[in-house]
């Protein structure tokens, strides 16, 4: 009776601790002093779109941050409770490895995640850029389920193009680094730290992105390919533009090579995001050209970065009236696009008339 009694009070506790569990959220992210307002703004969405069910835990790659900067993000957890800890990321850590002239070394940070995670006892991770912001519950990313792959991702369009014939073997797209889903637990079990280290070292020089490409090279097919709303970028709006645009142009059998890449792209478009959207039920948004924070570089998607700025103490009135300008200047961009692109196939029609 009583063994009886002994395994009813240990399933009990068993589902406690597992349900227990499964609600910590563990989200890794890297700034420095320069970074710390993005920083700060994409940790106040998260929290502010989090709720009671959720313990977050941000996980911070320490590029170079000073006590008061410190300060700031774990103050963040007025807005909800959140743990905050620290991880020293010095740039030995990754002294043999290059970057392009304009990029920090910390984007190889993302490689040490599945490694650090050890420390929390954790199976999987996310790794989130501070130029985003999380404009939903991020356990919608969090609990997808990534079975036996390494990584889910969100593809990058161009790039995977001009992957294709570089890697013939592998189907699997690039991926945006900004947003990542960790099997953290495989990615140790199969060495894969040495493995992206080798992997950049040998395609450095040769790529742009590099750590991008090392992912995609190491990682092969064993990944799982997010919808777009997972991590949307201005990028993706703009080729919709584009091919709207230029629709006209991918029919013309006469431009050979310009019909296959806008054909190549379209189906690109069409296959990884079909579920994508316009930008309205985006989860993430992520800013990889347009920083909302730097003068005249906002988009119309800067509304929402805004919107969380305000939750933070860098809010600031002047700024977001900086910010609604910019928005003006990014639709008279789009105009202008629109008016070269007619002028453009008016051209195209009669050079080919
Ligand atoms: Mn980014």
């Amino acid at each position: 009776m009583l063994s009886i009694y002994r395994i009813i009070l240990f399933c009990l506790i068993s589902s406690s601790v597992a349900s227990s569990r499964t609600e910590d959220i563990h989200i890794f992210m890297g700034s420095d002093s320069n970074y710390i307002m993005p920083t700060s703004v994409a940790i106040a969405s998260l929290l502010s779109n989090s709720t009671s069910r959720e313990v977050i835990y941000v996980h911070m790659f320490d590029f170079g941050l000073n006590r008061r900067d410190r300060e700031i993000l774990r103050s963040l957890a007025d807005i909800k409770p959140f743990n905050i800890d620290f991880i020293h990321f010095a740039q030995d850590r990754v002294r043999d490895l290059k970057v392009c002239k304009s990029w920090p070394y910390g984007i190889f940070a993302k490689y040490f995640i599945p490694l650090e995670s050890k420390k929390y006892n954790i199976a999987k991770a996310i790794w989130l850029d501070s130029d985003t912001v999380v404009n939903g519950n991020i356990r919608e990313l969090y609990d997808i389920n990534l079975r036996d792959n390494y990584i889910a991702g969100s593809p990058q369009i161009i790039s995977t193009l001009l992957a294709i014939p570089l890697v013939q073997e592998c189907e699997s797209p690039i991926f945006n680094a900004g947003v990542l889903l960790f099997n953290c637990k495989k990615m140790n079990e199969d060495g894969m730290l040495e493995k992206l280290l080798a992997a950049t070292i040998k395609l450095q020089d040769k790529v742009i992105g590099i750590d991008e490409e090392a992912f995609h090279k190491v990682i092969g097919n064993n990944s799982i390919i997010l919808p777009f709303k997972y991590n949307w970028r201005e990028s993706l709006c703009m080729f919709q533009i584009f091919l709207k645009v230029f629709r006209d142009v991918t029919n013309d059998e006469r431009l050979p090579v310009v019909t296959r890449m806008f054909k190549l792209m379209q189906i690109k478009m069409d296959e990884y995001g079909k579920s994508s959207s316009d930008g309205i039920d985006t989860l993430i948004q992520h800013y990889c050209f347009t920083k909302p924070w730097k003068l005249g570089q906002g988009s119309e998607y800067s509304y929402l970065w805004y919107r969380y700025l305000k939750l933070t103490p860098f809010y600031d009135f002047r700024q977001c009236m900086i910010g609604g300008i910019n928005n003006d200047i990014w639709k008279a961009l789009k105009i202008c696009l629109w008016t070269t692109s007619s002028i453009y196939k008016l051209g195209l029609k009669l050079f080919l008339a």
